[in-house]
């Protein structure tokens, strides 16, 4: 599992059948799993799935449609599902402790909720999650558009990586301290998961969801073979397409390309290091399409937005504290913290009434990068010129560095507002917002 036998063996490997519903009952049992993570003359990897698989079932409707999800949890301790990204019912955020009680190993809860927006999400155990999604426990989560853009091929790209020992297990130590005051838990093998898997042709045009579901690791990524656009992120379509370059998805971050395939050979998803490059994973191209007449790259049909009120927004402030190489603030009693605060505490970050809109100054008083990720909400990353950006639900903020972000909350209810590196999340820093 060196550099070389990454670069030789990583491959696009098929994930599980699709399960297409809109208001269909669908079973979602978690349990233990065997799956094929390193190149099939390696060994099997003892992991957690759902429903025999991981990654889990894609799980779709169109919009306005209904998932009606019946989780059944066999793995041997408690869970629950998070929907990330989807804007819905507070009892169905699946936030243990917050939103509802934990889901005891051979128990089940229903989940059931409308899909809001269309788009690119996925689901994932939130307990313990930076053991559990390491493990296994996530799937994509797609909300078909009412008209969908005109494309050959809809793939779903899953990036991950996983810390496997020489015998091919997921290497343990999922609470160790060191990696979460640094970076959290970094793979030593990483692959980029394409579904389906099937080729395309030169002169197709592709849809690529790429959805980020590491535990900790921030990925660049290089496409090759293809030229278009980035037209969301975080599930929520761009006003105007952006051209592809520095994109960058930190954990649970997502990021949908319409692109046209140029190359004869391959569609190559590359994490670019400073020596060698990466090759996570490839589409095979075979054969030409020459029906397709050349086009520019359309907008998507934009989800709900309200409009922040800016004039009366609250203003508050958000501080990442703590982790290796860094002064702990004087009040924190874990590696990281929030404005001093080490994990929940019995009062919220802040109290909104419904439909005010904040603005959050969120500081990285850090010596790494932080991907903050607000539940139950989409909100604007503001730029250097003060200009509303990406309606996202996840932000990445450099170390040292900071961001604004503006939020109308208009969602009721009990929402954690955390690091969406899991280790660190695990380590102190989460908060989270009441909405009235
Ligand atoms: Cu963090």
């Amino acid at each position: 599992m060196n550099r070389r036998d990454f670069l030789i063996t990583s491959s696009a490997a098929a994930l599980a059948p699709r399960i297409t519903f809109a208001s269909a009952s669908v079973e979602l049992v978690a349990k233990p799993v065997m799956a094929q993570i390193l190149p099939a003359r390696d060994p099997a990897t003892p992991m957690l799935g759902f429903n025999g698989n991981t990654p889990g079932p894609v799980l779709r409707a169109r919009q306005g449609g209904t998932f009606d999800v019946r989780f059944l949890n066999r793995i041997g301790e408690g869970s629950a599902v998070h929907w990330h990204g989807m804007r819905i019912d507070n009892a169905m955020d699946g936030v243990p402790g917050m939103t509802q009680d934990v889901v005891d190993t051979g128990a089940e809860f229903k989940y059931r909720f409308q899909a809001p927006d269309a788009g690119t999400f996925w689901y994932h155990s939130h307990n313990r999650s930076w053991e559990q999604v390491a493990k296994g426990l996530y799937g994509p989560l797609i909300v078909d558009e009412i008209a969908p853009p005109d494309v050959d091929h809809d793939l779903i790209v899953i990036i991950d990586d996983w810390r496997m020992t020489e015998s091919g297990t997921l290497a343990d130590g999922f609470e160790n301290m060191h990696d979460q005051a640094h970076q959290g838990r970094l793979g030593n093998y990483a692959r980029a998961l394409v579904e389906p898997n099937t080729p395309v042709r030169r002169g197709d045009r592709v849809r690529l969801r790429l959805i980020n579901v590491a535990t900790d690791r921030i990925f660049p990524i290089e496409l090759e073979g293809v030229d278009g656009k980035i037209v969301a992120f975080d599930g929520m379509p761009l006003p105007r397409p952006q051209v592809v370059s520095n994109l960058v998805l930190a954990p649970a971050q997502r990021a949908d390309v319409i692109a046209d395939v140029t190359s004869a050979g391959q569609i190559a998803f590359v994490f670019p290091t400073r020596d060698d490059p990466y090759l996570l994973g490839e589409i095979p191209v075979e054969g030409v399409n020459t029906m397709r007449q050349p086009s520019g790259i359309p907008a998507l049909p934009p989800n709900e937005q309200k409009q922040p009120d800016l004039d009366t927004a609250v203003v508050l402030t958000l501080t990442m504290q703590g982790g290796a190489m860094s002064r702990p603030a004087s009040t924190q009693t874990d590696i990281w913290a929030f404005n001093g605060q080490s994990g929940l505490t019995d009062t919220p970050f802040h109290r909104f009434e419904r439909g005010q809109t904040a603005r959050i100054h969120l500081v990285n008083d850090t010596r790494f990068p932080h991907g903050i990720h607000l539940h139950g909400h989409h909100f604007f990353e503001v730029g250097t010129d003060a200009s509303l950006g990406a309606f996202r639900d996840t932000t990445l903020v450099d170390a040292g560095g900071t961001r604004d972000i503006v939020c109308v909350f208009d969602n009721p209810g009990k929402w954690l507002l955390h690091c969406h590196m899991l280790g660190h999340q695990a380590a102190g820093m989460k908060t989270w917002v009441e909405v009235a």
